[in-house]
């Protein structure tokens, strides 16, 4: 009897001819182990998956010609084999480019150590491939599926990463971008659809000018093209009369979250600080407006989230812990706090006195003005959301602006070639359907 192992890692939701073709290769060599990457190590490497982790387990199990199934918790293999000890390795040639490479470097590595084996075989591009990836993406994409992502991340993530989104393009440029980096796979969670970002798209001020139904087309552009959760900034959320409506849209659309903010009267972008009369809106007042889209809502899926001005406008922390009570006892399904100072001290200072009476309430930040401090310091403090709410916007403005002047300058396009996207990738950006 064949007491060699062959190992193979499945990090999929769906069951294709290029698995079956794993397995029966793997069968050639010895007893085949698969493993399945569990939803948190998954959603790193590869897009979030449609069915319950569960269910993809049973789904594995299912396939003839498998002996063992075990979960891999990373996605790289160092735990996985040096419990394993497999003889083999099998995977298929597509992780030799890419950010994938990390993980087949990782691969080799560790078989070498002990004269373990990799097995490549060619990836299986075929039509029907292709077809059941777009498909099981596009459901994704659904807003029954969508909507509820957020929850999920929030449980899964150590901290759920949000990007700045305002169009289609720079949606897409959240979706799939996937980083190497110190031998882990990274990308987004989350895209955050600034009321700044989508106001300067359209040359306007941050002033609730652009209205509703331009803001819902934004954020339509971006739903059209991706699959990640999307929170909504929905400003003051206007009248309370208006605001259950953009809760009910919000919610159809397939948005998981809206944030609104405690302010009142004409609002200006929260990064003028008091150096523009802004006035806070009453406890009172803010709550009724809390309370109203909760009743509203028809999902248990959607948030309200409730954005703290308090130290924007310099009431103190008192005043902000005062309101964090009192938006979550009014409904509020996560409390954003908001500050402008170069440190993020006192916002690490209210994510912790708040933590102390409240272990639950999902925590936001925004951390722009004190863009120093780490994904890692924000979770040490309890905080869920980060969102990096205008860096795409603020990196495309003066590269668009050299273009422009440099073309001005050198009465040609010759000069700043080097600096943009080939022609051969531009028109191959967008995959088509
Ligand atoms: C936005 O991105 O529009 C925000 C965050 O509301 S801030 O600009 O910091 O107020
Ligand atoms: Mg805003």
């Amino acid at each position: 009897m064949c007491t060699k192992k062959i190992y193979t890692c499945f990090c999929t939701d769906i069951i294709h001819e290029g698995h079956l073709h794993i397995i029966k290769e793997a069968q050639k060599y010895g007893k085949v182990i698969v493993g399945v990457l569990d939803d948190a190590a998954m959603i790193r490497y590869n897009r979030f998956p449609s069915i319950e982790f569960e269910e993809r387990v049973q789904m594995i199990r299912c396939i003839e010609g498998i002996s063992e199934v075990v979960v891999q918790h990373t996605i790289m293999y160092d735990e996985i084999i040096s419990t394993i000890h497999p003889d083999f390795v099998i995977h298929g040639d597509n992780w030799r480019e890419g950010p994938l490479k990390a993980i087949r470097n990782n691969v080799v590595s560790l078989l070498q150590k002990y004269g373990g084996q990799l097995i490549e075989i060619p990836y299986t591009y075929s039509e029907n491939v292709a077809r059941q990836n777009a498909l099981a993406r596009a459901k994704l994409a659904m807003p029954e599926y969508r909507r509820k992502r957020l929850h999920k991340l929030i449980k899964l993530c150590p901290i759920v990463k949000t990007l700045e989104v305002h169009d289609g393009l720079t949606g897409l440029i959240a979706e799939k971008t996937v980083v190497e980096n110190n031998g882990e796979l990274d990308q987004f969670d989350a895209m955050w659809i600034s009321s700044l970002c989508d106001s300067i798209a359209k040359g306007k001020p941050d002033i609730e000018l652009v209205d509703m139904t331009s803001r819902f087309r934004t954020i339509d552009d971006v739903l059209e093209v991706t699959t990640k959760p999307i929170i909504f900034d929905g400003d003051t959320g206007g009248q309370i009369e208006h605001f259950v409506y953009t809760v009910r849209s919000l919610e159809r659309m397939g948005v998981s979250a809206v944030i609104i903010e405690d302010k009142i009267g004409l609002k200006k972008n929260s990064l003028f600080g008091t150096e523009v009369k802004q006035e806070q809106d009453s406890v009172e007042h803010f709550c009724e407006k809390l309370r109203a889209g909760k009743k509203v809502q028809l999902t248990d899926d959607f948030m309200i989230i409730a954005r703290i001005e308090s130290l924007i406008l310099e009431h103190g922390m008192e005043d902000a812990l005062i309101r964090a009570r009192a938006y979550v006892l009014a409904g509020a399904d996560g409390i954003m706090i908001h500050s402008r100072k170069a440190s993020p001290d006192e916002v690490l200072e209210f994510c912790d006195k708040f933590r102390l009476e409240n272990k639950e309430t999902p925590l936001i930040v925004v951390p722009t003005s004190f863009s120093s401090v780490t994904e890692a310091e924000l979770t040490q403090h309890g905080i869920n959301i980060v969102i990096y709410a205008n860096q795409l916007t603020r990196s495309a403005f003066p590269a668009m602006e050299q273009t422009a002047k440099d073309i001005l300058r050198y009465h040609r396009a010759k000069e700043v070639e080097s600096r943009l996207l080939p022609i051969r990738e531009i028109i191959s950006l967008i995959d088509e359907l």
